[in-house]
């Protein structure tokens, strides 16, 4: 999503130079919680992690840039473990007050602060849908939008995969946050909830007894964007609304193939889940292999009370100006995460579409009326078999 920014620090800096910037030391998480038994009898444990406190700057009543009322933040991710598997993960914001000032109250649409996107980057990888050349130099390996949803590659525990990641390696967390209220700067931290599990040692099967280590297959994130295979690298993936339409849909410009095997074999991948990235406005994101879609990212709106904010309503008759009072505005709740996905190789083509109707669901606006910039993203989980 927005990797802009990490690509002008890392240009400024390198590698080596951003991580001295940051804080290296991985925090303990704030809390450890209970995870349903299919995912406990392969040995998963979960907790949240915060980041921050960020300051999300206030919107300004007459600044009318796209950017109004945002702020982007990023640092290094607090991870639950190394060497080890991250097999569940979701994004949430809260405001910083309570313990360790991360277990406040949920900070969402309906007191003004909207997660924009979160994404965590994987500086040690290249990315799979954009080469090194360019600009895939770092892996995007989740993200999520203000829906914030949660992702399971373990399928409710019927397999065993998950995010591999490296005693050594260092990941980002960026979070595009957004403040709809005028007045002061809000304090607000990024919580991540991890599943996660430490990788099998060898020498575990001597001091079980088992007869051998349960495998766990790491999985690949590949990102497929509606702004082509580099958006993100390029322009942060965003894709202006065309003037004076309402309803339309944007296709990938160019279909994504995974990657084959030396001297042209053929390699084989199940897909383990199908996530998608929408803005408000948005219908639905369909993934397609081969041209024929096989999940339906249906967007949801207003699905709980959070995802509900009060904008002002019309004018009253012959008083312009003059609002009746506020009225209710849904925004994306959930997205329809498909999981089980099936069967690829090599061979296969796959490319997402995103459908818009601005007349169902509005999109999000500058503060004099511009339609902001929409996204289509689709996230793919695979393993090789
Ligand atoms: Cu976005």
């Amino acid at each position: 999503m927005h990797a802009r920014s990490i690509l002008a620090a890392l240009a400024a800096t390198g590698p080596a130079g951003l991580t001295n910037t940051l804080s290296t030391t991985d925090k303990t998480p704030i809390q450890q919680l209970t995870v349903p038994p299919a995912l406990a009898q392969l040995g998963i444990q979960r907790a949240i992690t915060a980041s921050g406190p960020f300051a999300v700057p206030a919107m300004v009543a007459n600044d009318t840039s796209d950017n109004n009322g945002m702020g982007t933040f990023q640092q290094l991710a607090d991870l639950p473990c190394r060497d080890c598997y991250i097999t569940g993960f979701s994004f949430g914001v809260r405001y910083g007050d309570g313990p360790n000032g991360s277990a406040g109250a949920t900070a969402n649409i309906d007191t003004g602060i909207y997660l924009h996107h979160g994404v965590l980057i994987n500086i040690n990888r290249t990315d799979a849908t954009c080469s090194a050349a360019n600009g895939g130099n770092f892996q995007r390996m989740f993200g999520a939008g203000n829906e914030r949803g949660y992702v399971d590659l373990t399928l409710n525990g019927t397999r065993r995969a998950g995010y591999y990641i490296a005693e050594d390696e260092v990941i980002l967390l960026v979070a595009e946050i957004m403040n709809m209220q005028v007045g002061a700067p809000r304090e607000v931290y990024v919580t991540a909830q991890w599943d996660y599990v430490q990788a099998p040692k060898a020498a575990a099967s001597a001091t079980t007894n088992t007869t051998s280590v349960e495998r766990w297959s790491p999985a690949t994130p590949v990102w497929l964007d509606i702004d082509g295979l580099c958006g993100s690298y390029t322009n942060g993936s965003e894709v202006a609304v065309p003037a004076g339409v309402e309803v339309f849909s944007y296709s990938m410009p160019v279909a994504w193939k995974p990657d084959g095997g030396p001297n042209g074999t053929v390699r084989n991948y199940q897909v383990l889940v199908s996530a998608s990235h929408l803005h408000d406005g948005a219908i639905q994101l369909d993934t397609a292999k081969n041209g024929k879609t096989i999940c339906e990212g249906v967007a949801t709106y207003g699905g709980s009370p959070e995802y509900i904010s009060q904008v002002p309503g019309p004018d009253m008759p012959g008083m312009p100006g003059m609002s009746m009072g506020p009225v209710p505005l849904t925004h994306i709740s959930a997205i329809h995460m498909c999981s089980g996905v099936g069967a690829t190789t090599s061979s296969d083509e796959w490319s997402v579409t995103a459908h818009y109707n601005l007349t169902a669901h509005p999109g999000l606006e500058t503060v004099n009326g511009q339609a902001k910039p929409i996204m289509g993203i689709g996230l793919l989980f695979l393993v090789e078999v």
